[in-house]
């Protein structure tokens, strides 16, 4: 098949996911044609059947606002001219799914449009007024629609696109990446062996609540010896940091910023924390089960579908740092169970959510949609 994808290349679980799901679409023999404004972060070096496409706007002075989505959906219409493109995968609906209806127009209908809602392109734009009536309408015009999480598909649906057909397909890791990586050698820079090290990764956006993240680690470390992790950036990071200094905490938190490669940091953890407002799956819960890490974390949106109460981590409600902070020491005190937690978790990212069974679940689709008749 000749796929195109477009999607946010920059870091965030919707460019994670599309990209890892090019990749491995490449590796099954498929032509894949990236379509993004810049190159996908997780895409790195020259991969084989994959090609990149800049799409650039044009910045003329008479434009307020630079004319992206237009310039998305030329781009979009010329590769899929040129390259004859099969399917247009697009993720997360705006501008995407819109824009890809336009280029679908443009070349008289040559190939289909699968969407794949990500989360915020629902939970939080589609409260929007300004977006919400194109959203749906960008879902009901795309050949497929696809949700990362059963939660997702119900809130699309119960929310505002009531009449939507909605597939859920799992994000996914791939287990060549995401394993528990020996990390004895760098572990000492981090945390003294009598500490236990927590980690939190985010783009740190008021959604992940990062501040509750610093305020569970305050109650963990005056029970134990302990060190938090922060990973990502975002806009909450200065109130953060702030909190840290407040709190007196540091000496005990590091901050390491944007980070590309995280497999490797997640391995270095005890537990992971993810008190998020909002989460349609959770995606670095699962990179963190995979590499044998328990978590805890709220019981938003799609984080249950996920992170099993009891078996892999602990789920408590939006903001109940005290409750989190107890099932953090729980974890953290017990060996045997933080053990049980880590393979139960292992398991389980194996069983459900590993990248051939997802990619499998990917490939019938584009298949079921090439074989129906055009919308
Ligand atoms: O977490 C974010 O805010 C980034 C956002 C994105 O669009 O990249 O993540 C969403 O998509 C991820 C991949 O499907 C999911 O794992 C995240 O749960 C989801 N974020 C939210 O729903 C807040």
């Amino acid at each position: 098949m000749r796929i195109g994808i477009s999607c946010y290349p920059t870091h965030g679980g919707s460019g994670v996911v599309a990209t890892e799901l090019g990749k491995m679409m490449a590796e099954r023999g498929h032509q894949v044609h990236f379509i993004t404004y810049s190159m996908p972060f997780r895409l790195g070096r020259f991969h084989h059947h994959i090609h990149y496409h800049e799409v650039e706007a044009n910045r003329y002075a008479v434009f307020k606002y630079p004319p992206y989505d237009l310039a998305l959906a030329n781009r979009m219409a010329q590769v899929a001219k040129i390259h004859r493109l099969d399917i247009l995968h697009v993720h997360y609906a705006v501008p995407h799914a819109i824009c890809a209806y336009l280029a679908k127009q443009m070349t008289g209908g040559a190939f289909r449009v699968v969407t794949t809602l990500h989360g915020t392109d629902i939970t939080v734009l589609g409260e929007d007024p300004s977006l919400r009536d194109i959203i749906c309408f960008g879902i009901h015009e795309s050949d497929a629609v696809t949700a990362v999480s059963d939660d997702l598909v119900k809130q699309t649906r119960e929310s505002f696109c009531v009449d939507s057909s909605i597939q859920r397909i799992y994000n996914f890791v791939d287990p060549r990446v995401y394993y528990p990586r020996d990390v004895s050698h760098i572990r000492p820079q981090y945390a003294r062996p009598d500490e236990k090290l927590l980690l939190h990764i985010s783009n740190f956006r008021a959604v992940k609540r990062v501040d509750d993240v610093v305020r569970v680690f305050e109650k963990v470390q005056r029970q134990i010896p302990a060190r938090l992790l922060l990973v990502g950036d975002g806009p909450e990071w200065p109130r953060v940091t702030e909190l840290v200094h407040e709190l007196n905490l540091d000496q005990k938190v590091v901050f390491l910023g944007k980070q590309d490669e995280v497999a490797q940091l997640i391995s270095l953890a005890d537990l992971l924390l993810l008190p998020s407002a909002k989460e349609s799956f959770g995606l670095v819960a699962l990179e963190a089960m995979a590499c044998g890490v328990p978590a805890v974390t709220s019981n938003a949106g799609g984080l249950p579908e996920v992170v099993k109460h009891g078996e892999t981590g602990y789920l408590a409600d939006i903001g109940d740092v005290d409750r989190m902070a107890a099932y953090a020491l729980e974890i953290l005190t017990d060996p045997v169970k933080h053990r049980r937690f880590s393979e139960n978790g292992l398991k389980r990212a194996r069983e459900q959510f590993s990248a051939e069974k997802i990619a499998d679940e990917y490939e019938a689709l584009y298949r079921r949609v090439l074989n129906e008749p055009r919308k």
